[in-house]
């Protein structure tokens, strides 16, 4: 019999992109439990919703009895967790249902793992765990956690609680931290699809504080292949960094999107900056270079592009996205622009 994966969260940005990825190149069972939030889309899976290896179930991770019935239903194996509140904006705007999905749904997967004695769980992180940088240095896996959002605390606390689970009972985990991702299917309120959206609609681009700040970027397809690395290759216990050796201030991520859309740069409005603003993200990534073979292989020109392309051509994606919750959202972070 095939080998049968639990993912969690794959009918978001990059669960889904692992969803496409892995059904079109492995032969494995994936069940994907999404709980469908504002940011979980089932249109992101359409291309292989019949595929005879996959089965979608409709639940949150935080239903202990849904977690366990769903593995022992699919004789699933392992789990890779991409569930997860993911904006930092509204975990400022309010951080419960970051911990209740970050932290104690991660809590009840690790549970699951230890009682039904799965073999491994892979838990999706963020490099934003590790706080902000100065102008200089990177990120390494023995960094420190310091995380200044309620978001990045909800997730440096769901690591620690893998982590911690991993040292007193010898859970079969590992968890990877990535940088920041872009590609098709990305919910228009993070920075890369927010702007392109708004540039081709010649609306305002909300630049927060001078736009100085620096992310290191990685395209999706990079990270999900990375990702299947680590569930191959990784180490039990272990941390593996993730990135795309790609440092961009976002004031550059903006007027390069506008010149390839061939449009003004009047069209930038510097906003308030964001409460408690990480200044730098920047990602050692020697370890899995050197320990499991994975280098991102995308280059920025060419993902930029072609992600601005897609936007393009999905306009009724994009429309189905930006109805109804995501409109109460916008205007309540930026008001009438
Ligand atoms: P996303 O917001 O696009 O998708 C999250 C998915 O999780 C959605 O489908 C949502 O419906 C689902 N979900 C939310 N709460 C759930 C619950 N209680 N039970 C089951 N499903 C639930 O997020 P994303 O950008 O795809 O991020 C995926 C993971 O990768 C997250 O853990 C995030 O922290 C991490 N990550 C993201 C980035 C990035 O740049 N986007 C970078 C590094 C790490
Ligand atoms: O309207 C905006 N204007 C703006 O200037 C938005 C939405 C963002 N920004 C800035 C804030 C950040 O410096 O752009 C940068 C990127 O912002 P986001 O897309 O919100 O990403 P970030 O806050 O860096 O967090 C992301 O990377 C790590 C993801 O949302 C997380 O899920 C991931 O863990």
């Amino acid at each position: 019999m095939n080998e049968s994966i639990l993912v969690t969260g794959g009918a978001g940005f990059i669960g889904s992109c692992f969803i496409r990825h892995i059904l079109s190149n492995e032969d494995v069972n994936i069940v994907n439990l999404d709980a469908l939030t504002y940011a979980g889309n089932l249109e992101n899976l359409k291309s292989i919703e019949k595929n005879p290896n996959y089965t979608f179930v409709h639940g949150s991770i935080q239903n202990a009895e849904l977690v366990k019935s769903v593995c022992e239903k699919h004789n699933v194996t392992s789990i890779i967790n991409f569930a997860a509140e993911s904006h930092v904006d509204r975990s400022i705007m309010n951080a419960h249902p970051f911990i209740d999905t970050n932290v104690l749904g991660t809590l009840i997967l690790l549970e699951v793992v230890n009682e039904l004695k799965l073999k491994l769980m892979l838990h999706v992180s963020t490099d934003e765990v590790y706080g902000s940088l100065g102008e200089t240095g990177k990120f390494t896996e023995s960094t420190p956690l310091s995380p200044n959002s309620p978001y990045s605390a909800s997730k440096a606390a769901a690591d620690q609680l893998v982590l911690a689970f991993v040292h007193t009972y010898n859970t079969p985990a590992v968890i990877t931290r990535c940088s920041n991702n872009y590609g098709p299917y990305q919910f228009p309120e993070k920075l890369i699809p927010l702007m392109i959206l708004n540039a081709l609609e010649d609306r305002p681009l909300p630049v927060y504080g001078d736009g100085m700040n620096v992310r290191d970027w990685i395209h999706v397809q990079d990270h999900c292949e990375a990702i299947w690395t680590v569930y191959k290759t990784g180490e039990q216990g272990q941390v593996y960094n993730i990135g795309g050796n790609c440092e961009l201030t976002n004031i550059e991520i903006v007027k390069s999107i506008l010149k390839q859309l061939n449009k003004s740069e009047s069209l930038i409005k510097f906003i308030k900056d964001r409460p408690g603003h990480d200044l730098r993200y920047a990602m050692d990534i020697e370890k899995i270079k050197i320990k499991l073979g994975w280098s991102p292989k995308i280059n920025f020109e060419q993902g930029i592009k072609d992600t601005i392309q897609w936007y393009i051509n999905n306009p009724q994606w994009c429309n189905n996205v930006r109805t109804g919750a995501y409109r109460d959202y916008y205007k309540k972070q930026y008001g009438e622009m």
